[in-house]
C-alpha cells in the first residue's frame, strides 16, 4: 500500500469517529451550557411628551456588555441613569418602569455600603449642546437579565444627578426619559 492510500484510509476511518465525537459534545444534555453570546438590545428613549430623544444599544463585550447612549435635547449637565426592573415606559412619569433592577435586594448606589442595585449606572453628562454620546461598561449579569416579555427592563435617564448613595434612587429627581430594553 502506498503512503497516500494509507493516509486516505486513515482519514476515512477517523472522520466518522471525529464527527461522532463532535455530535456527542454538541448534543449531550450533561455537558455545560454553551457560553451564549447575548444578542444586542436596542431601544429608543422618549421624554415625558413622547418625543424621541435618541437611542441606547446594549452590545456584548468580553467583560460583560457595553451600553451605547446617543441622545439629543437633554438639559446640559449630569443625569442619573439606571436600569429599572419593568419593561414599560408610560409617559409622562414613567412610573411604570418600576424601581431599579435589584435582584440582590441591595440599597441604592455605588457609594452606599449596602449598595449598589444591579441596575445602578454612572451619571451621564449632557454637553452644552444638549447632546449625550457615551459608552458605559455594564456587568454581564445585567446584560443577561435583559429578556423579552416579562423579562424586559427599562433604561431611565433622570432630570438630576445621582448622588450614588441615597436610597432608593440617589435623589436623581424626575424620570426624564425612558426606553424599554428587551430582546
Ligand atoms: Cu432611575
Ligand atoms: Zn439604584
Amino acid at each position: 500500500m502506498t503512503f497516500p492510500a494509507a493516509f486516505g484510509a486513515m482519514l476515512r476511518i477517523w472522520s466518522p469517529a471525529l464527527a461522532a465525537a463532535a455530535t456527542v459534545g454538541a448534543c449531550s444534555g450533561h455537558s455545560k451550557p454553551a457560553r451564549v453570546v447575548p444578542s444586542a438590545a436596542n431601544t429608543v428613549l422618549v421624554d415625558a411628551q413622547s418625543r424621541r430623544l435618541g437611542t441606547a444599544a446594549v452590545l456584548p463585550s468580553k467583560s460583560g456588555g457595553l451600553l451605547v447612549l446617543k441622545l439629543t435635547s437633554v438639559p446640559p449637565g449630569q443625569h442619573g441613569l439606571h436600569i429599572h426592573a419593568t419593561g414599560a415606559c408610560d409617559p409622562p412619569t414613567f412610573a411604570s418602569a418600576g424601581p431599579h433592577y435589584n435582584p440582590g435586594n441591595r440599597k441604592h448606589g455605588a457609594r452606599n455600603p449596602q449598595g449598589p442595585h444591579a441596575g445602578d449606572l454612572p451619571n451621564v453628562v449632557a454637553r452644552a449642546d444638549s447632546s449625550v454620546d457615551t459608552t458605559l461598561a455594564i456587568p454581564a449579569g445585567v446584560v443577561s437579565a435583559i429578556g423579552s416579555g416579562a423579562g424586559a427592563k427599562s433604561l431611565v435617564l433622570h432630570a438630576d444627578p445621582d448622588d450614588l448613595a441615597t436610597d432608593p434612587s440617589g435623589n436623581s429627581g424626575a424620570r426624564f426619559a425612558c426606553g424599554v430594553l428587551q430582546r
